[in-house]
């Protein structure tokens, strides 16, 4: 035995480890292991690739999640701003809590279980079975518990039960393991029922879409997209509802993707034939229907066939199908031909609903990026004392600021007109920033959770990590609910619709945020920046109004996105000027301004690339709520 052998099995003797001892004493060879004679004990041979001493000691911290509503310094700044009341605060922080413990780890368990169909049973009957993990259904009764979707419909904070909702949907999100999608439409799907009256056939629907108690939860699908219809549902539904002698209706037709296929009802869109069977085409042909999700006595779906499930980019906790509706029994709940501005309040939730996980994805990247920046230390010193990389974090910080205002002030706003305290302007507001707000947060997700993921190098590729799928999930965000494209288009539309009034609104709600700052001079450099770049957008709409359709087609998304930035750019500024910001809101604000709205000249003429730069960075990404 070479003089290394020996060294080797000297020290290998001394550092078994009990399971070896365990197997030793059975006689039980473990593959991989064998039993060197001389040492009559289980010797890994010296050319052994791997053992504890051959790669070494060193082993990374991981980032932690912490508290994410204790971490958050804005959304805590926001809510003792708008809604300090002590209920509200208690049941986030204590929710928060529960997320970074014990919910985290379930959205984990989602992720790592996806969901299966199983269309036979043994014998070969068509069951149609989608298959979820406890953890789904663990989040399920969470949801009804915690009232994620029952705050909007209990409105416990008046105007502010939305922003209340939200917040805390926001906290849940990244862990939820996708069940914000189903959540997404059973409220947009409440929402509906509310608009249209809650009365028979779906009073029992309502209350079991808003309710707290488990056992009586529903969930509810949102079935719009067909083979050929996706974003053009008005042109492409093929799906019609044929009548029947007691006044409903039985479906017939394919879906192309129906999200969370395990709901217990949904609303969708059909053509309803006229008594000669015929039906009506484009949009005006569409009408909205209920049904419920039911298996008759032989187990069967009745009047579904599910198809398959898709195989996804992301979402993969989500089961997505294909569904063959096949004499689906519903009932119409929208007068003949209103069905897609029926459905279009669902859309205003969903849409809401996306721009909040957006938002909600980017601040989980940036608290891990920064934790582990904190723990992380290359090239002799921490990463987080690398200004470089501060300066990364913080663009992050000032995007995911920035995204969250536009965010909650929508959510402000959707309060605001459930309450019946919503002004013309504010109406008008929240249609035109819908679709704004969903474009612009769906899009920037994706750039700082990609962003997020090279902060912790290779580590951010490996799936066991978690983090890819972040990335994975961020990605459907732009795409679902309406394309960037489309929602473009959608903002084109609100403002034919209004004559112009959504912009006049914009406009005047910008100035007046900008004038509530005005005297504060060390936010004078982003007023500035807004104002021009307010004026630019105004000159633009002017210039843009006096030529062919087609042009503002063209210009669509370049306006969508400078309404999104400029009013961005508002409300960055207004937080900062409340009474109780803190200067990491003030420099929020002006990085904002710079990064968003101006070139590179114009910050190194502002010396930003010089070095007293980077502790502001730093004290922005360990932004601490100033005293409660
Ligand atoms: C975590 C969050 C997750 C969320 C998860 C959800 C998962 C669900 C997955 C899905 O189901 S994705 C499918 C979503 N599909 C879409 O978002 C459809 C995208 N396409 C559009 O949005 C099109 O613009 C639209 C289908 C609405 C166009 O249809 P039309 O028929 O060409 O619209 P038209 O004729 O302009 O408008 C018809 C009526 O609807 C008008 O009302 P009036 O007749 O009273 O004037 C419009 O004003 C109204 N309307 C249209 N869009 C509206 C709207 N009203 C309010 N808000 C809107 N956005």
């Amino acid at each position: 035995m070479s003089m290394y052998r020996a060294l080797l099995t000297r020290r290998l003797r001394g550092a078994v480890s009990p399971p070896l001892v365990r197997l030793r004493s059975a006689g039980v060879a473990e593959p991989g292991l064998r039993r060197s004679d001389e040492e009559q004990t289980w010797d890994p041979s010296g050319d052994l690739p791997f053992s504890r001493a051959r790669v070494g000691t060193f082993f990374q911290e991981s980032p932690m999640l912490k508290n994410p509503f204790l971490e958050d310094a804005l959304l805590r700044g926001y809510l003792r701003r708008h809604l300090p009341e002590e209920a509200v605060l208690t049941d986030l922080c204590g929710f928060g809590e529960r997320v970074a413990k014990e919910v985290d780890a379930w959205g984990r368990q989602c992720e790592v279980n996806p969901p299966r169909l199983v269309q036979f049973d043994p014998w070969g009957r068509r069951v149609d079975h989608i298959v979820t993990s406890s953890a789904w259904k663990r989040m399920k009764d969470l949801s009804a518990q915690e009232g994620m979707v029952a705050i909007g419909y209990e409105r416990p904070a008046g105007e502010w039960s939305r922003v209340y909702q939200m917040s805390k949907l926001y906290i849940f999100c990244p862990s939820a393991g996708l069940f914000t999608c189903p959540l997404a439409m059973t409220d947009g799907a409440a929402k509906v029922i509310q608009s249209l009256g809650v009365s028979w056939p779906v009073e029992e629907a309502y209350s079991r879409l808003t309710t707290r108690q488990p056992e009586r939860f529903w969930t509810s699908g949102q079935w719009m997209t067909e083979r050929q219809g996706g974003s053009d549902v008005g042109t492409g539904t093929e799906t019609v509802a044929v009548p029947q002698s007691d006044g409903s209706y039985r479906l017939h037709g394919f879906k192309w993707f129906t999200s969370a296929t395990d709901a217990d009802m949904t609303l969708t869109l059909a053509r309803a034939q006229d008594p000669t069977g015929a039906t009506t085409p484009g949009s005006r042909g569409l009408s909205l229907f209920y049904a419920n999700v039911s298996r008759d006595e032989d187990g069967r779906l009745r009047g579904i066939e599910v198809q398959r499930l898709k195989d996804k980019l992301g979402t993969r906790q989500v089961p997505t199908a294909e569904l063959l509706l096949d004499g689906l029994p519903a009932h119409r709940l929208s007068e003949e031909g209103r069905g897609v501005a029926s459905i279009a309040n669902m859309l205003t939730i969903t849409r809401i609903y996306n721009s909040v996980s957006a938002v909600a994805a980017m601040r989980r990247v940036v608290q891990l990026a920064r934790d582990y920046a904190a723990r992380r230390t290359a090239f002799g010193k921490l990463l987080k004392d690398h200004p470089l990389h501060m300066q990364t974090l913080a663009r992050m910080e000032v995007e995911t600021r920035g995204a969250f205002l536009l965010a909650m002030d929508t959510c402000r706003l959707l309060g605001r007109e459930e309450t019946g305290v919503a002004s013309e302007l504010d109406a008008h507001l929240l249609r035109l920033l819908t679709p704004v707000v969903k474009l612009y947060t769906g899009k920037q997700a994706m750039a700082v959770v990609s962003e997020g993921l090279e902060s912790f190098g290779g580590q951010g590729y490996m799936e066991d990590t978690g983090l890819p799928g972040i990335l994975r999930d961020a990605q459907v965000l732009s795409i679902w609910e309406g394309t960037t494209n489309v929602l473009s288009l959608d903002v084109l539309r609100c403002v034919a619709r209004s004559s112009g009034m959504v912009l006049h609104a914009y406009f005047t709600h910008v100035k007046t945020l900008l004038a509530g700052a005005s005297g504060v001079s060390a936010l004078a450099p982003a007023v500035k920046a807004v104002d021009d770049a307010l004026s630019e957008l105004h000159g633009f709409v002017q210039l843009a109004a006096t030529r062919a359709p087609g042009y503002l087609e063209l210009a669509a998304r370049d306006l969508a996105y400078s309404l999104a930035r400029t009013y961005t750019g508002a409300l960055l500024i207004d937080h900062a000027c409340w009474k109780g910001s803190s200067p990491s809101d003030t420099y929020a604000a002006l990085r904002w301004c710079e990064q968003e709205l101006c070139p590179v000249v114009t910050k190194q003429a502002r010396g930003c690339y010089e070095s007293n730069t980077p502790p502001l960075d730093s004290a922005l990404v360990y932004d601490r709520p100033t005293q409660d």
